[in-house]
């Protein structure tokens, strides 16, 4: 009765919610736009480049709006939202050319706004506004969480952490769980010492070597301004899945919690944030799931599924028919294509496929158009073909960021080296199922079939005598996807 209550009420908001949208756009045309993706996907790089090139001048060959001229100018305009933070656009664009380094990460949401100035084809000038929402891919994960009880998001999560490579990494939580009673009285210091080892087995699982992606709930690695709250402080329990725990039982406690959980982080964004965007791109970094290895990349696949059906779960189930999230383009993007050769960017495309095939066969259902494409928002290597034995190979030229290492050199972020990063195998399978691809999840750096250094972001181009512009991979062919029909 109560959830069908809070039901209601949500649903009254969000229809509310879009009237007034649908009320703004009538009178001045605006797309939300979706940047997401796990941590360190690519996300704040992605934005600073995209703003900086349509304000700046950007080289966007396949952006027909923009390399037509019909694009007058883009600029910044006061951010809409009074609750959101501003995406903090001029810092991350010093640190990026001023100070060739990377931007300090960021981990909540963000916002900016962009009008564009443009020429329709029939000559008539027009405005369109576009609003880049910044938000954590971890918390788009969480979405499915409304639609499983306690208890069967419990046995999900049992059953994932008691397979390879995860299993190892649950031990200590999997053994004090072993002792936990949950039919017993609720019990704060044994659910504290639970949420804890699960919260250590989640982030040893996000580590480099692992790379693994399915890790919800989302604010339990970022916890922000909710560390050490109850919404926070619960962990799976060993209970059957059709079964209602026993009043003022620990298992109890833990589905109070879990609910709560839902209440206060997982209903407001999806209400206030995610049920308003038009169009998203998901930024995932598929070479650190290749640098880990197969594990990490079936991790991956089911985490982009989860996500797809994110999209689903919005349009069909949660909702009354008064209100639909109105995502109508998804492009799924592996980032810092930069670090491969261009010979292997097609390949890297292939694998995303590859990964997305059967969540893209669903979400499609819904009428969403989606593409994959493998992008550098900013590309910090140059090409070369480089001498090894007899033979000539792809390789890529950049200057790692100080501390990187290979074998035994230790790089000072000054010299520029010349890598061959490995290939991508002709055929995605072979990353799949794990014979002939090795990663760090099985093997030392130096035996891994792809491994990758981090290199410092490249100076300004200069050339073809407009203004400076970073130099960047399918940036444009993103940009086009994402707004193109929106210029025309
Ligand atoms: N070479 C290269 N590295 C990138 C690119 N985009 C992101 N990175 C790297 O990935 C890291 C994380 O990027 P960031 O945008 O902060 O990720 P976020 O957490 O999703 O916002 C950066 O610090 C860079 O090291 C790119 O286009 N090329
Ligand atoms: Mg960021």
């Amino acid at each position: 009765m109560a959830s069908s209550f809070s039901e209601i009420i949500e649903e009254a908001r969000l229809s509310a919610r879009a009237l007034l949208d649908f009320g703004e756009h009538l009178f001045n045309p605006t797309v939300r736009l979706g940047v997401t993706g796990l941590s360190r996907a690519g996300k704040t790089v992605f934005i600073t480049a995209l703003i900086h090139g349509l304000t700046k001048g950007g080289r966007f060959p396949v952006f027909e709006a923009f390399n037509s001229g019909r694009i007058a100018r883009a600029e910044l305009a006061p951010q809409p939202d009074d609750a959101v933070p501003r995406f903090d656009y001029e810092n991350h664009l010093r640190t990026l050319i001023e100070e060739r380094r990377w931007p300090d990460s960021t981990v909540d949401i963000s916002e900016l706004r962009l009008a564009i100035d443009y020429q329709r084809h029939n000559g008539a000038d027009r405005r369109l506004t576009l609003d880049i929402v910044d938000y954590p891919g971890e918390w788009l994960l969480d979405l499915p969480l409304l639609n499983k009880s306690f208890e069967q998001w419990s046995a999900e999560s049992l059953a994932r952490s008691r397979e390879a490579p995860r299993a190892h990494l649950a031990a200590a939580w999997h053994k004090q769980l072993a002792i936990l009673n949950a039919q017993g009285k609720e019990d704060e210091q044994a659910t504290l010492a639970s949420a804890r080892l699960f919260t250590d087995y989640l982030a040893a699982c996000r580590d480099e070597r692992f790379a693994m992606s399915l890790l919800p709930p989302g604010r339990f690695l970022m916890p922000g301004s909710l560390k050490g709250s109850p919404a926070l402080t619960f962990a799976p329990l060993d209970v059957p899945v059709n079964a209602s725990a026993p009043e003022g039982s620990l298992w109890a406690m833990m589905v109070r919690r879990y609910e709560a959980y839902k209440d206060v982080v997982v209903r407001p964004f999806f209400r206030d944030h995610f049920a308003r965007l038009d169009r998203q791109i998901v930024l995932i970094d598929a070479l650190a799931a290749f640098n880990s290895g197969p594990e990490a990349l079936h991790d991956l696949e089911v985490a982009l599924a989860g996500i797809l059906d994110c999209f689903r779960v919005g349009r069909s189930t949660f909702l009354s028919t008064l209100f639909r999230p109105r995502i109508d383009r998804i492009l799924f993007a592996a980032t810092k294509a930069d670090h491969l050769h261009h010979l292997s960017h097609d390949r890297l495309e292939a694998v995303l496929r590859r990964a997305v095939v059967g969540a893209v066969a669903r979400a499609e259902a819904t009428g969403a158009e989606i593409d994959v494409v493998a992008l550098a928002a900013v590309r910090a290597t140059r090409e070369a073909m480089v001498a090894h034995g007899r033979n000539k190979l792809p390789s890529i030229t950049g200057t790692p960021a100080p501390g990187e290492s290979a074998g035994c050199e230790i790089f000072d972020g000054t010299t520029e080296v010349a890598t061959f990063p490995g290939d991508l195998p002709d055929d995605p399978e072979a990353l799949f199922d794990g014979a002939g691809f090795r990663g760090l999840s099985s093997t030392s750096p130096d035996k891994s079939d792809f491994r990758f250094l981090r290199f410092r972001p490249p100076p300004l181009e200069r050339d073809g005598g407009g203004e400076p512009a970073l130099p960047h991979i399918r940036l444009d062919r993103a940009l086009q996807f994402l707004i193109g029909d929106r210029l025309q």
